[in-house]
């Protein structure tokens, strides 16, 4: 790796090339190896990672079930640094072999849903929850829910990447997608000095998806100590919101489902059931 590469006229692999994800790094699509996935009890099966992507997905399952609506769901875990998103049937339901992606058995035939902002949607419309009713208020929503699945690459892809993830540090890369970031929040700041959530007075899938991104870069929880490269203490409105959703029990829960970093207990591999929090978190499976 060096600083004075020129491109060649077509681009060929040249093998692993040493970053953090280089062993799920391929030029094509389409499954490595033949994998059924599991199908539990509920009409509902989640294949995910606790990601920020997939932590978007259970936060959303477990306000549902908060709120009172019929959203039992199983979550099984894709350990993306294994492979498991190349297995064929998780490539048949998500062609784009990346968590999460969902089954739904309770229509017939069962349908497949992948990318998360698009899970979000069918989420609240399935339900008729989290998203609002008055038109205004709706396409601020949808605004904000389609900001982030367009903005999140840059954090996380571009600055999540080449601040923490890359084998090099490259100031030019650096530099640019900081910068970029910090923009983003700046969007976000401005837009939250006078907006409790996303879309208005009402909580919804908007906040769900910007949340496990830019609420937890904010928080300290994303990228090491990229809080503090990012000066993020600046972003006071980004926090208050951030804070006023982290402190919601179902986001508490959410965000442990298929977790398989941190502390034990806030650990939960799949969940299959309620009492699984109580039960299944890794320190109680581990003393087993
Ligand atoms: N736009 C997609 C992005 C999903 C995504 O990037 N998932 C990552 C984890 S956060 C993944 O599965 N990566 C595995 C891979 O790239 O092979 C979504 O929002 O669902």
């Amino acid at each position: 790796m060096s600083d004075d590469y020129t491109p060649p006229q077509v681009w060929s692999q040249k093998g692993a090339n040493g970053g953090q994800f280089s062993n799920i790094n391929r030029p094509v699509a389409g499954p490595t190896h033949d994998k059924d996935l599991p199908v539990g009890n509920h009409a509902l099966q989640l294949y995910s990672l606790a990601t920020p992507n997939g932590q978007k997905v259970t936060i959303m399952l477990e306000e549902l079930l908060e709120a009172g609506h019929d959203a039992g769901y199983d979550a099984w875990l894709i350990r993306i640094n294994e492979g498991d998103q190349f297995g064929s049937g998780f490539v048949a339901v998500n062609p784009n072999s990346k968590i999460p992606a969902l089954m739904d058995h309770g229509v017939t035939p069962p349908r497949r849903v992948f990318e998360s902002g698009s899970i979000l949607l069918y989420l609240a419309e399935k339900f008729g929850a989290f998203l609002p009713a008055d038109p205004a208020a709706r396409t601020e929503a949808m605004n904000w829910l389609f900001w982030q699945m367009g903005s999140a690459p840059f954090l996380g892809g571009g600055f999540g990447h080449f601040y923490a993830y890359a084998p090099v540090k490259v100031e030019y890369a650096i530099d640019r997608y900081t910068m970029e970031a910090k923009r983003q929040l700046d969007v976000l700041n401005r837009h939250l000095a006078d907006n409790r959530f996303m879309a208005g007075e009402e909580y919804s899938i908007a906040d769900m998806a910007i949340w496990p991104w830019y609420g937890q870069v904010v928080a300290g929880k994303l990228y090491g100590d990229a809080a503090t490269f990012l000066d993020a203490g600046i972003y006071g409105h980004v926090r208050r919101w951030h804070d006023e959703i982290a402190a919601r029990p179902a986001v508490q829960r959410g965000i442990m489902v298929n977790k398989t970093s941190g502390e034990p207990s806030q650990q939960l591999w799949e969940r299959h059931d309620a009492s699984d929090f109580q039960t299944r978190t890794q320190d109680k499976i581990g003393a087993e």
